[in-house]
């Protein structure tokens, strides 16, 4: 350390002597730094030339030093952290003095270091957090080296974490002010990389983080996406300490913060990280991957992985709020049926009910709401319903959610006095009140909204109150999932109805970034009683608190999987729950980064995620609908949503056009949901992601590493959507490989190869009204499925083969299927697993697992093979030689189908064929490699000669 601040004088100073800014960490983040506030502080104190850099800045030794040597523990080992003789940060609350430091050795992979009070029992998540794995023993052979610096009387305490093999330094604390108080706790680490993903929830311009100082304040809130707020990049929904960073020999490792408390994040161009949290502990969880892709694995081996939703819950969701009345919804569901617009899910939101109250329906507008459920559900549909935590106090008439509740006693409890709930205001008005609708919205909440108590999902009866009122309400309403909103929780007016007193908690000495003014603006007070501690312990886990118990009712209610989705998640909520991402709004920079949401979503852990599609806020327009409805039909969760007063938007809604390019990009969608279903079986078991950036699979390249217009299905399908108004072309990146035009099974252009194996190019792909580009990459097997208007009839539809050879002639691909909605079919092998493998010109269909066996049984009708050197002269399958009307030459010789075909879906499959010999096919070509590469060069010059597009 010592040698660092040397080695920081003498190499810091620029020429005109000024401390270089990337050796700056910020010693003053409030507002209203002054120097005498800095030299106060301990700090120095100096202009800068970027006025993003701090001017006040550690210099001298600060925080704390290693006293004693470091101790042996079952998990790794423990060292004892001083204070060093350094000015308090915070006159009202002394640094913590000891610290504790224990450093766990978990897998190879993974490590723990968490800084602690051994003296006193400060708040951890990880109490909360019974299903996450406990590590039983030292790792023998971890992967990562940590040093802590040795003891001594004056030297700061740092440490550092090596990736062995490599070498590179993952973090490296020896830098910025470690401190340890009771509402302030914050440590500094070095990078090895720019490379920075994740951190949630906000909106981001960029997947890859910009380093050029900027802070993400993490505090769930009820917040609608949008640009930086009085100069605050905005807290939405949830709240994700988690962060990906790349290393430049494209290793990548991932690191949680497992801290609910209100905190910021700082990133610097040094490259480096600041983390500064007001609570808890400073508990870090570091996974060691070998590539991004492992690192979500092992992430969600730790938090939990993803849930397996049921398969129609991959299909087209609908829904708004402010239909108005059932016959509205009635009709939209008939016109989208009448234009043979796939459309699985119909949605009740708030307006079902009366006057916005959990368990109750509308008596007037939704008359017959039970019965129409009944109807759609009959015809194939499901219908999912809307329940908001908060509920009133002020019924005339017996309201038993309330009542039972209170006898239950679940109510989070007011701090200042904890025999009584705390009272907020969110949704329902009082009952019997004449509401002017001209009057504006504090108007309204101070006059109409009834006062409101908020359940304490921690509380260990939460299942008899909220899973009892969930059950109960199935006996009216035959709902198949439960959308959990406004679970920051949300509080229309700040605190309570008598605002918060003065206390700590509500009053912190520090304020990150966040939202305010106040802490408890928008939300509760936070020091109400929450989960056994300060609502200011708790208030990020409220969201995913209620997913669990959420979870636990329809399951138990349904018997069915379901699917549960919710507003405010935290770590770990995937494993209950999926996403959406809140109020966007109906412009065109919100198609883009819905991308970025999903990305961040993927990394942490919520596969099951999805924009409100064409726009929540604002009325949509023809041209932003339409190509919103292509993007969505990619999202994994799709579903068309918007505002009760907004326009209209669903795809019926607007002229045939846009009617038609739902359908067209909806039926494409449901083609291939065997494989979408396939990857959520293997994010559910193995923890991979579903949307997948493509630097996930082409690390090597590191073009990928920023690219964020475009995303993955997989490893196998890449989705380069229209993103700005008025294109008519779309700039694709095309990473090595060879890639396949998916489109469409009618097109000539189906199955043309667009960028032969070399190098990554950019192409710009003509794309009119009709188009979202979809590419197939070689070396996969995708199965598909006949597409219909829900899941339940495309599920009995003839499946399919698309095989996209590689540059060797091979591909592989999976299949999982079960009954679709069952509980843990994996756990009751109650599935069907098939491999597909091609190579030397074979395809082998293989049951690997054979527990499941739809009735009807399936059939592959169709095989479809991409890339092929020449049209083949003889097809066999199992055997026999295959008539030469099922061989259907396709673009050029390159694609040929087989039709017609009639394979058991449950049995295995050999497939065989040759290519005549003067052809040079992937058969001759493993003997003679230099015919392969003059092969490739004759491809890439066809193809950049003829259009390599459609
Ligand atoms: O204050 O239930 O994000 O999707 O339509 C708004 C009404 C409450 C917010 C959700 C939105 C939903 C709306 N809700």
């Amino acid at each position: 350390m010592a040698a660092f601040y040397l080695a920081v004088l003498l190499i810091a100073l620029t020429p005109c002597g000024a401390v270089d800014d990337n050796v700056r960490f910020d010693c003053y983040p409030e507002d209203g730094a002054t120097e005498q506030l800095c030299l106060d502080r301990g700090c120095a104190w100096e202009e800068t030339q970027n006025p993003k850099a701090p001017k006040c800045f550690y210099w001298d030794p600060y925080g704390y030093r290693v006293e004693g040597n470091v101790q042996d523990t079952v998990l790794g080992s423990r060292a004892t952290l001083r204070r060093l003789n350094t000015p308090a940060r915070y006159a009202n609350s002394a640094d913590v003095d000891p610290v504790t430091l224990d450093y766990e050795m978990h897998t190879a992979k993974r490590l723990r270091l968490k800084f602690y009070d051994s003296n006193t029992q400060r708040f951890e998540v990880r109490d909360k957090m019974p299903h996450i794995p406990e590590a039983t023993g030292k790792a023998p052979s971890p992967e990562y080296t940590v040093n802590i610096t040795p003891p001594s009387p004056t030297t700061p305490f740092s440490l550092s974490v090596t990736r062995t093999a490599t070498g590179t330094v993952l973090w490296d604390t020896s830098v910025g002010g470690f401190t340890f108080s009771d509402q302030f706790l914050q440590i500094s680490t070095k990078l090895p990389s720019t490379y920075v993903y994740g951190f949630g929830e906000h909106e981001r311009n960029n997947y890859r983080h910009n380093m050029d100082w900027r802070t993400w304040g993490m505090f769930t809130r009820d917040e609608a996406p949008g640009p930086p707020s009085d100069g605050v990049n905005k807290n939405l929904y949830g709240m994700h300490p988690f962060y990906l960073c790349v290393e430049d020999d494209g290793k990548a490792h991932g690191v949680l913060l497992l801290n609910s408390n209100a905190m910021e994040v700082v990133l610097q161009p040094t490259p480096a990280m600041t983390f500064r949290t007001i609570g808890g502990v400073l508990d870090f969880y570091m996974f060691l991957g070998d590539g991004p892709e492992d690192v979500v694995r092992q992430y969600t081996e730790f938090v939990g992985r993803p849930f397996m939703p049921p398969y129609w819950g991959l299909g087209f969701q609908l829904c708004k709020w402010g239909y108005g009345n059932l016959s509205v919804v009635r009709d939209v569901v008939k016109e989208m049926q009448d234009y043979g617009i796939p459309h699985d899910v119909q949605y009740g939101d708030i307006d079902y009910m009366e006057r916005q109250m959990d368990f109750t329906i509308d008596p007037v507008n939704y008359q017959g709401l039970p019965e129409f459920v009944d109807q759609i559900r009959r015809d194939g549909m499901r219908y999912v319903i809307i329940l908001d935590p908060a509920i009133t106090t002020n019924e005339t008439e017996p309201y038993a959610p309330y009542t039972n509740g209170t006898a239950l006693d679940v109510w989070i409890k007011d701090g200042d006095d904890n025999s009584q709930p705390l009272i907020g205001k969110v949704w329902p008005y009082y009952p019997d009140v004449t509401v002017d609708p001209t009057q504006e919205w504090d108007y309204k909440v101070e006059h109409y909204n009834a006062y409101s108590v908020f359940p304490d999902y921690f509380h260990a009866d939460i299942d008899q109150w909220w899973g009892n009122f969930i059950k109960d309400f199935y006996k009216t309403l035959k709902f198949d999932g439960l959308w959990i909103d406004m679970n920051e929780p949300t509080n229309f007016v700040h605190g309570s109805v008598k605002s918060c007193s003065n206390n700590k908690y509500d009053n912190p000495p520090y304020m990150p970034k966040i939202l305010g003014p106040n802490i408890y603006s928008k939300t509760l007070c936070m020091n109400s009683v929450h989960g056994g501690t300060e609502h200011y312990n708790t208030h990020s886990l409220y969201g995913w608190s209620q997913a669990e118990p959420t979870q636990r009712a329809l399951r138990e209610v349904t018997g069915k999987r379901g699917i549960v989705f919710g507003r405010s998640t935290f770590p770990s909520a995937g494993h209950f729950e999926g996403h959406w991402l809140g109020d966007n709004t109906a412009k065109w920079d919100h198609l883009h980064k819905s991308i970025i949401g999903m990305l961040d979503f993927g990394l942490f852990g919520m596969p099951y995620v999805g924009a409100d599609i064409c726009g929540f806020w604002d009325d949509s327009t023809p041209e932003l609908c339409h190509r919103w409805m292509q993007l969505g039909a990619f999202y994994p969760f799709s579903r068309n949503h918007n505002w009760e007063q907004g326009a209209p938007q669903h795809p019926t809604h607007w002229d045939g056009a846009i009617a038609d390019a739902a359908r067209d990009a909806l039926q494409t969608r449901y083609t291939l949901l065997p494989y979408l279903y396939t990857l959520f079986y293997q994010a559910h078991t193995q923890g991979s992601t579903v949307v997948r950036s493509l630097m996930h699979e082409f690390i090597e390249d590191k073009l990928t590493w920023s690219i964020d217009k475009q995303f993955l299905w997989g490893a196998a399908l890449l989705i380069s959507p229209v993103l700005d108004q008025g294109a008519m072309d779309v700039n694709a990146y095309f990473p090595k490989g060879r890639w396949y035009n998916y489109y469409s099974v009618n097109s000539d252009h189906q199955g043309r190869e667009v960028a032969d194996a070399g190098q990554g190019r950019s192409l710009s792909l003509p794309c009119d009204m009709d188009c979202i580009p979809v590419h197939i990459r070689g070396g996969h097997v995708i199965p598909t499925q006949g597409h219909a208007n829900t899941t339940v009839f495309s599920r009995r539809n003839t499946l399919g083969l698309i095989v996209a050879l590689d540059e060797a002639g091979e591909a592989s691909g999976s299949l999982f299927w079960d009954d679709g909605e069952d509980i843990d079919t994996i756990g009751s092998n109650s599935y069907r697993m098939i491999t597909f493998r091609v190579s030397a010109m074979t395809l082998d269909i293989t049951v690997e697992s054979n527990g499941y066996t739809p009735d009807p049984e399936l059939q592959y009708e169709t095989i479809q093979v991409f890339g092929s050197p020449a049209m083949p002269s003889d097809v066999t399958v199992n055997g026999q030689n295959v008539a030469s009307d099922n061989i259907v030459r396709k673009t050029a010789d390159k694609v040929w189908h087989l039709e017609g075909l009639s394979l058991s879906m449950g049995e295995n499959h050999k497939i065989t064929w040759t290519i005549p010999d003067d052809t040079s096919g992937a058969e001759v070509s493993r003997a003679r490699p230099l015919a392969l590469v003059i092969a490739a060069i004759a491809v890439v010059l066809a193809t950049v000669n003829g259009h390599f597009l459609s």
